[in-house]
């Protein structure tokens, strides 16, 4: 029997990654640096300044910047996200996670949050289900970005729930790949990219229930 769901946040319970496309876009075009739809993809799950990292790679900047300079650009790119986070409501959750989110609690079973967004308090007030989840795990108290498990390792000791326990829902590789080094049974939330070593694969949470899956 499964005890316990840990989620990740962008991709899995709503679509961020528009924002944060349009906000490194912007920063991007005022660095001289193209980002595309493409290039955005390989964002997803990476933290703020490793994604910075990762664009002043791709437009060859990287020893352009003192450390301090990159805080400062990496507060901006947030400051114009942020502003566009403000748009979010309960309409912008994928579909079924409302549902399902619903079922586990009625069920008692525990969620977490296992997100790289420091941003996720904010963003899951906007959403209207901050109350549906047990603990947020603060990405600031981590050494390790995934696909390290430490984020989701840590999600299960808030939860109280041993990880062989547990359940985790991811739309990044290295989410999957942080979920399988944790010992956790992994379910990738994918809308057509394959996500390798997943146990099961779904497109939305409608296709799912909580008491199937506690069930395990
Ligand atoms: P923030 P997840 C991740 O969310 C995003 O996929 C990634 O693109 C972003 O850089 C990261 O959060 C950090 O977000 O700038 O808000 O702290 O998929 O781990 O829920
Ligand atoms: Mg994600």
């Amino acid at each position: 029997m499964k005890k316990g769901f840990v989620f990740d946040l962008d991709g899995v319970i709503t679509d961020t990654a528009k924002f944060h496309y349009i906000a490194w876009k912007e920063l991007g075009h005022e660095l001289g640096i193209e980002i595309d739809l493409q290039f955005n993809e390989q964002l997803k799950g990476i933290s703020r300044m490793d994604s910075l990292e990762r664009i002043l790679v791709h437009g060859g900047r990287e020893n352009d910047f003192t450390a301090e300079q990159k805080e400062e650009l990496a507060a901006k790119k947030n400051q114009h996200y942020v502003t566009l986070l403000q748009k979010l409501t309960p309409e912008d959750l994928l579909l079924g996670v409302k549902d399902f989110l619903d079922q586990a609690q009625a069920l008692g079973i525990p969620c977490a949050i296992a997100s790289a967004s420091k941003n996720a308090p904010f963003i899951l007030e906007k959403l209207g289900v901050i109350d549906e989840f047990d603990a947020i795990v603060d990405p600031a108290t981590l050494t390790k970005g995934k696909p390290d498990p430490e984020i989701f390792v840590k999600a299960c000791e808030l939860i109280h729930v041993a990880p062989g326990d547990a359940i985790g829902f991811e739309d990044a590789q290295a989410g999957i790949q942080g979920i399988k080094g944790a010992g956790m049974y992994a379910v990738g939330v994918s809308t057509g990219e394959a996500l390798d070593g997943a146990d099961k694969i779904i497109t939305h949470f409608t296709e799912i229930t909580a008491k199937e899956l506690s069930e395990l």
